[in-house]
């Protein structure tokens, strides 16, 4: 396994649509691994394929206690149902280091995916596994948490990303 940089926004790579896998074979295997190590490193609860450069729908997801771990390796995860019912939370991403902010999103969903097998697999989620979930997939759209929040704080946030970067903040690409 190895870790790999992750990509700090602003940054046009974290702004793309990811590509389907079209079957989970021994690359994208290692792909979901060297991620589950990149995460666990950081250390964060998600990663997704775009802030290593990697434009596929790959996501893996963790919340599990440390010495409990529960990793899940998704391929091509698609989102069947969410509930009525929102909760907000204070998100975090490990693309825009110690920023936060409040986003609301369905409080449970059911996804379906590929799992490490290729196998079709489904998942119903809540509490922070579904609002990882949600965080990870938005990813794959180019999309981050800072785009569900006001374009104020969004700004605000990316200008002293913008800055930090400048300064040689983050050991990243
Ligand atoms: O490690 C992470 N923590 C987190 C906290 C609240 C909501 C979402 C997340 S995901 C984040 C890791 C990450 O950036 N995944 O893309
Ligand atoms: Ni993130």
């Amino acid at each position: 396994m190895a870790r790999l940089p992750i990509i700090i926004a602003p940054d046009p790579r974290l702004a793309r649509k990811a590509a389907a896998v079209e079957r989970v074979d021994a690359e994208v295997r290692r792909l979901m691994d060297d991620m589950l190590e990149t995460m666990y490193a950081a250390p964060g609860v998600g990663l997704a394929a775009p802030q290593v450069g990697v434009l596929k729908r790959v996501i893996v997801v963790d919340v599990g206690p440390k010495d409990q771990p529960q990793p899940h390796r998704m391929a091509n995860p698609e989102i069947l149902w969410v509930s009525d019912e929102d909760a907000s939370f204070n998100e975090g991403c490990l693309s825009l280091p110690e920023h936060y902010a409040d986003v609301v999103r369905p409080r449970a969903v059911k996804v379906c995916y590929l799992d490490q097998d290729n196998e079709i697999r489904e998942l119903q989620a809540e509490g922070l596994l579904a609002i990882c979930i949600q965080h990870e997939i938005d990813h794959l759209d180019g999309v981050l948490f800072v785009d569900h929040v006001s374009a104020l704080k969004r700004n605000m946030i990316l200008r002293k990303l913008v800055k930090a970067k400048k300064q040689g903040a983050f050991e990243t690409v």
